[in-house]
């Protein structure tokens, strides 16, 4: 349940609050990608770009961050440069909210952050790249992403490119199937596996049309079935990276995670950018492609959770 004292840690922008008071279709939209997932200033303006997709499709986008000890809704695009400039930005998921908030610190929220804050936000659609999970080696480790935690939780569909092959994605996905959280499949039968379309593992349900996901998610939360939906769907083929390539350099980034002791919140951002180096930065495009890709899937998503209230 959402209280008032949660939200008032809530600042909208403008934009966000009119369209929110207008009834207007909603998509949340984070910045860890931003801040820590993606180069300056390509991060800037994929951010801008996506939203303005999303504005063009019929929906409003709210990229969330925190901001002066507020939880904000909805940036301008001095704000979207601030977080993707710095390199004083916090990566914020659940455990780390309250800190960042009650420091007043600059926090880029994470999968699990930005779910937390569009639910308190009355936002229903998130659209990200790739969604946090278990790690390869978690078995020793432990490491497997509160990501996972929070779709079991929080009630909040997240249309993401699947998972990147740097997990365990048949872990990923036993997790999720053991925390009731379901895993749509919209353009093909299987997962996806962010730079690749084709994870090899298939997903629950194939759903391609907006209004089925729609009617799904509805239904799972009509019946009081707490929880997140994860939406999955491939990158544009046109921009996706060869199988084998991305095995290799995937296997590379792991063994330099190793040898450099990387650990905790570090491992994943640590891994994206020695993907992206061992790339010579093609999987930047890659990674661009999908957010734009995935965009699209929420805003007719959020566009069709309006049209069957
Ligand atoms: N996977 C990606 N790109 C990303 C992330 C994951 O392909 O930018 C970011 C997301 O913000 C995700 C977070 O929520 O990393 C997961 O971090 P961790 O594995 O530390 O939970
Ligand atoms: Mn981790």
């Amino acid at each position: 349940m959402v209280t008032d004292l949660a939200r008032s840690w809530l600042t909208f922008s403008p934009a966000v609050a009119a369209a929110k008071a207008a009834g207007r279709p909603l998509v949340a939209l984070e910045s860890t990608i931003i801040a820590h997932g993606m180069p300056y200033p390509e991060n800037v303006r994929t951010a801008r770009e996506v939203e303005a997709l999303i504005r063009e499709l019929g929906a409003e986008p709210a990229t969330i961050a925190l901001i002066g000890g507020r939880i904000r809704i909805g940036l301008s695009d001095d704000e979207l440069e601030l977080l993707g400039r710095s390199d004083q930005v916090h990566k914020v998921s659940r455990r780390d909210l309250p800190a960042v908030l009650a420091n007043g610190g600059l926090g880029a929220t994470t999968v699990a952050g930005t779910m937390i804050c569009a639910a308190l936000a009355g936002i229903e659609v998130f659209v990200t790249g790739g969604i946090g999970g278990v790690h390869r080696g978690a078995q020793e480790t432990f490491d497997i992403s509160a990501d996972l935690q929070e779709l079991a939780r929080t009630s909040v569909a997240v249309v993401c490119a699947g998972a990147k092959s740097i997990l365990d994605i048949g872990l990923t996905l036993e997790y999720l199937e053991t925390h009731g959280v379901p895993v749509l499949s919209c353009e093909q039968d299987n997962f996806a596996a962010f730079y690749t379309r084709d994870s090899g593992y298939r997903a629950d349900f194939r759903l391609d049309d907006a209004v089925e996901q729609a009617r799904f998610i509805r239904t799972k939360w009509d019946l009081g079935l707490v929880g997140g939906v994860v939406v999955s769907t491939p990158v544009p083929a046109v921009a996706a990276m060869p199988d084998e390539e991305i095995d290799a350099l995937t296997r590379q980034a792991l063994d330099d995670a190793a040898v450099q002791g990387v650990t905790g919140k570090a491992v994943t951002p640590f891994l994206l950018a020695r993907i992206k180096a061992l790339t010579g930065g093609r999987s930047l495009a890659t990674n661009i492609a999908i957010v734009k890709h995935n965009a699209e899937v929420g805003a007719r998503l959020a566009i069709a959770m309006g049209s069957i209230e």
